[in-house]
């Protein structure tokens, strides 16, 4: 597993600052009435040297820096940046799971030949989330989800930090153990009490240790995460409404004969997994993706459904001639995918 956290940098208050630029300078608090009984949502980094952070009074953050501009916040705006950055996202990697609207985890594994190719896709997503939106975020990219999502955190704002396959213990241990992901404010209590400070100092506790600070599940599972163990996969609600197969080149490919065999090759599994289905399906879509990380799809529909390997293949290497017409640089990875499916059952009844 290859998984990378992204969150984005002061998310609230960066948007602000794009509305506003003349912001940008200035200590900024994204939040309720100071006035009042205001809470602060974010605040941008200038007003964060102030020890202005989310969650504290409006009233305390005006205390802090008195001069700091106070904007109350404004969701739907906020809403559509953080779509627009998911849709990038998505353009770039297959699976993704969001878990707020402004972070969530990519599988990376899927994609990439290597921990060190996974980063610069990485590398490659951030640029183009900075290009396209010009919002900042930071990335984890590790083994697992927690660790990914620690190591997010770790270079904020614009920083990727990766944590490679063997080195997650050794990465989380010095860190405090409020950083761990599961620890709440009462278990960091317990934990503190017991002279457990840091996450290696949880992650070395024995059983019997353990269960004199905590039992049960959570205990367990906190004390696998201490040492950079989580096994939970990406949760993705979409459902398969399309049937795929695509492969990352150990080598980027630029011989159009090569190319072409691998479509026909990738149509073959295709066409297996919708006749193990009993499916078939309207739409052919064929994705090529450069070397520079940039992803292009490009599909057409048919009248009739299909579900043999060798009209899919043409459709398939039809289709990635018209990507490469547009634009013709090597390839690290192709891949052919059907969709409007419909399965024979339905066939039946409807004809
Ligand atoms: P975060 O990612 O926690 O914070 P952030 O993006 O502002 O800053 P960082 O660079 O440290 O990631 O939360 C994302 C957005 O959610 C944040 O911009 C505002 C909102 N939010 C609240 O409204 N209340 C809160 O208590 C927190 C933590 C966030
Ligand atoms: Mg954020």
């Amino acid at each position: 597993m290859i998984i990378a956290h992204l969150d984005l940098d002061a998310f609230f208050a960066s948007v602000e600052e794009l509305e506003n630029p003349d912001l940008k300078a200035k200590p900024l608090v994204v939040g309720g009435d100071p006035w009042g009984r205001g809470v602060v949502s974010t605040a941008n980094y200038v007003a964060r040297r102030y020890g202005i952070h989310s969650a504290m009074s409006s009233a305390e953050a005006l205390k802090l820096c008195p001069q700091a501009v106070f904007i109350r916040p404004r969701g739907a705006l906020y809403k559509e940046y953080s779509i627009k950055v998911w849709q990038i996202v998505s353009s770039m990697v297959e699976t993704v799971e969001q878990t707020g609207i402004d972070e969530g985890y990519l599988d990376l594994g899927q994609v990439s030949r290597d921990f060190d190719d996974a980063v610069e896709l990485a590398e490659a997503i951030q640029r183009t989330i900075r290009r396209r939106t010009k919002l900042s975020c930071s990335l984890g990219v590790a083994t697992s989800k927690v660790v990914a999502k620690v190591a997010s955190d770790r270079h904020k704002p614009g920083g990727i930090t990766p944590v490679a396959p063997g080195a997650e213990a050794a990465f989380l241990s010095p860190l405090d153990i409020r950083l761990l992901p599961g620890v709440g404010p009462q278990t960091e209590k317990r934990l503190r009490k017991a002279g457990i400070n840091t996450i290696g100092e949880l992650a070395t506790l024995d059983e019997e240790d353990l269960a004199q600070v905590m039992s049960g599940k959570v205990a367990t599972m906190l004390h696998e995460r201490a040492r950079g163990i989580d096994p939970r996969p990406l949760e993705t609600d979409r459902k398969r409404q399309s049937i795929g197969h695509e492969e990352t080149f150990l080598e980027d490919i630029s011989d159009r004969r090569v190319l072409h065999s691998e479509v026909k090759r990738m149509a073959e599994k295709v066409a297996e997994h919708l006749q193990l289905n009993g499916q078939s399906a309207r739409t052919i879509t064929t994705k090529v993706r450069y070397d520079d990380f940039s992803v292009r799809t490009r599909s057409t529909t048919l009248i009739h459904s299909i579900d043999d390997a060798r009209r899919i293949g043409d459709l398939g290497c039809l289709l990635l001639d018209y990507a490469l017409a547009e634009r013709d640089a090597p390839l690290r990875l192709v891949g052919v995918s059907v969709s409007n499916l419909s399965s024979y059952m339905q066939l039946e009844l409807t004809f």
